[in-house]
Parts: structure tokens; C-alpha cells; sequence
């Protein structure tokens, strides 16, 4: 059952809210003036101009007080590993060496258009670069898989979207950890766990999300095929884009989940709500057409010839070498030829 809970741009609509109160004092003029702007600003701010409206999806989101998750089979969410729930939050790891856990939805998501906003906290006792690893929101074909990639199997099927505690690879001044970072998997990619994961990453951002006094989100939205991350770490209440990148797909029924894991640095990684909002789009009759196909494969558009395969890079260098030895072979023909008629002019 969905409750409609808010609609976009909810701090704008205060303000329209706020002006429309002030009406009676406002003159004729300046209150089209007003209106104008509103309408405009509207225009503007609403996403590629669709309307939008969230339905928060009760059956898909984790919240206080976590009836029955841990202990009733009845529940709409799983346990796995060292991860617990308390009165306060859903502890994927304790802060202690080669912990990993996870929670996992137990009903497949169908939606077309959704985002999921996440309440999380990362803290523990070790020193900047002295913690690790970091946790990850999931949307998979697969659930309930112990692994390496943040306690989560490696060659996954769908959307991973990590924060990254720990920088592994030595050259890293260039990024700044924490790094937030989303992987789109088709079961065959492996996660480079050494290089923290660039080889295969869509995007990211640095996000300095440990031991924070406030209230710390993650939210990742998709719809119409386009994947945009956002995080909300300064305690301001606005998000921060993090990543936005379109032609992302991703098939429906996955399941929803966040994993954790700590090797010989740790941390405490919580989770204190993930909540799932419909989203509710109006699509034109063309983007329609185009989104008919039934995704079955998640996949990212115009990033399939990066990953060329060893063979593909073995036969492009050898025709490429046995192109450039046949046009030297044609060069030293013509010139032989034109030598001996030059001479022949000669003599
Ligand atoms: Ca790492």
C-alpha cells in the first residue's frame, strides 16, 4: 500500500505556500509579479519538465522500530552475518576486524521509477584512513550472498552504490576517501577491490561521512532510465549531486539491500532507515516507445567498448602490424620498380 507522503521541491512549495498567505496585503501588480516568477522557477526546477510524485512503498522500507526484522520469518526483511538490529539502528558491522553483514528485502521490487533515500551512520574508534571498509545499497537479482564487494558476492547482477571508507590503491591523492561510487553489474564484472573499484565505476563523488555529529543520507534515484545519486552529509538538509548519468538499465523485480564489511581496520557501519518512494512519471508517447523493450540485462549505454576484451586487443594489434609490414612490403616494391627504371634510363 503506498502513502502519499510529500512531492518535490517540498521547500519551494513552502514558499509558494508562505506567498499565497501574504496575499491580502499584497497589491494587484506585484502579486502577478509573484506568480509569474513561481510559474517560471517551476518551469525550471522540475526535472526536465515532468511532474513528479512519491509514494512512499511501506513494503520495500526499512524503519524504526524494525518489527520483526532478525526474528520473525514473517518480516519483510533479512538478516545476514554479524549484522543486528537494536532499538536505534540496523548494525551491518560492530566496530571490530573481519566483520560482514547484511539486510536484504525479501520482496522483489517491480516499480518502474523509484529512489530510495538512505539514513546511515559510519563511525568507530580508528584514526582518519585507519577504519574501513565502508558499506553499499544494493538493487540485485541476487540476495542473501556472503562476498568480497562489501560483504556482498563479487559478478553481481544489478546496481551497487558503495561508500568507500578506505582508499586501497597507493595512488589515491588525487581522490579523497570517503568516496561514494556506483557499479552497474551484468554477473560477469568483477569489483576491483585493490583499485577500489575504478576500473569498472560509473561516477562518484568524496564524501566525508565518518564520525559526523548530524544525520547523515544517501539517496539514489532512478527513473526514465537515469540513474542520479545525491548525498545530504553537511547537516544542512540539501542534497549534494554526486553522480547523474542517463541511458542506465536496470531490470525490474531486484531485490533491495546494504552490506558492510570490516577486514583488519573497522568501523561501526549503520543503517538506520532506507525508505522506497514511487515515483510517479508523466512520459511522452515517444520516450514511451523507446522504454517498451523489457530490460533483462542491466547494462549502461556507451560504456560497452571500454571493457575490449584480451582477444579483441590481440587481433586489432596484430591485423594493425600485419596492415603497416603489407603496406612497407607494397612501399619497397614501388621503389625497387621505380630504381631500376630510373637506371634503366640512364644507361
Ligand atoms: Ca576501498
Amino acid at each position: 500500500m503506498g502513502v502519499k507522503v510529500t512531492v518535490q521541491w517540498a521547500g519551494f512549495r513552502a514558499t509558494m505556500a508562505a506567498a499565497s498567505s501574504s496575499r491580502k496585503k499584497m497589491p494587484l501588480k506585484f502579486r502577478w509579479t509573484i506568480a509569474f516568477l513561481v510559474v517560471t522557477l517551476s518551469l525550471c526546477f522540475a526535472d526536465d519538465d515532468h511532474e513528479m510524485e512519491e509514494f512512499l512503498k511501506r513494503e520495500h522500507s526499512l524503519s524504526k522500530p524494525y518489527q520483526g526484522v532478525g526474528s520473525s520469518s514473517s518480516s519483510h526483511w533479512e538478516l545476514m552475518g554479524d549484522a543486528m538490529v537494536t532499538t536505534e539502528q540496523v548494525r551491518l558491522t560492530p566496530d571490530m576486524q573481519s566483520r560482514q553483514g547484511a539486510i536484504w528485502s525479501r520482496i522483489p521490487c517491480h516499480l518502474k521509477d523509484w529512489e530510495v533515500q538512505v539514513h546511515f551512520k559510519i563511525h568507530g574508534q580508528g584514526k582518519k584512513n585507519l577504519n574501513g571498509d565502508g558499506l553499499a545499497i544494493w538493487y540485485t537479482k541476487e540476495r542473501m550472498q556472503k562476498g568480497p564487494v562489501f560483504g556482498n558476492k563479487d559478478n553481481f547482477t544489478g546496481l551497487g552504490v558503495f561508500v568507500d571508507t578506505y582508499p586501497n590503491e597507493e595512488k589515491h591523492i588525487e581522490r579523497i576517501f570517503p568516496f561514494v561510487l556506483a557499479m552497474v553489474g551484468n554477473g560477469t564484472i568483477s569489483y576491483d577491490h585493490e583499485r577500489d573499484g575504478r576500473p569498472t565505476e560509473l561516477g562518484g563523488c568524496n564524501a566525508m561521512v565518518r564520525n559526523l555529529k548530524h544525520d547523515s543520507f544517501l539517496f539514489i534515484r532512478y527513473v526514465r532510465r537515469r540513474l542520479t545519486v545525491m548525498i545530504d552529509i553537511d547537516g544542512q538538509h540539501e542534497w549534494r549531486d554526486c553522480l547523474d548519468l542517463p541511458g542506465v538499465r536496470l531490470p525490474q523485480g531486484y531485490y533491495f539491500g546494504a552490506s558492510a564489511i570490516t577486514g583488519d581496520l573497522s568501523d561501526n557501519h549503520d543503517i538506520i532507515s532506507m525508505k522506497l518512494y514511487q515515483l510517479t512519471v508523466l512520459r511522452s508517447k515517444k520516450e514511451e516507445e523507446e522504454e517498451e523493450d523489457v530490460i533483462t540485462i542491466p547494462s549502461v549505454d556507451n560504456m560497452d567498448d571500454e571493457g575490449m576484451s584480451g582477444i579483441a586487443i590481440f587481433f586489432t594489434v596484430l591485423f594493425s602490424m600485419l596492415g603497416c609490414i603489407f603496406l612497407i612490403v607494397i612501399g619497397l616494391v614501388v621503389y625497387s620498380h621505380w630504381n631500376e627504371n630510373r637506371r634503366k634510363r640512364f644507361y
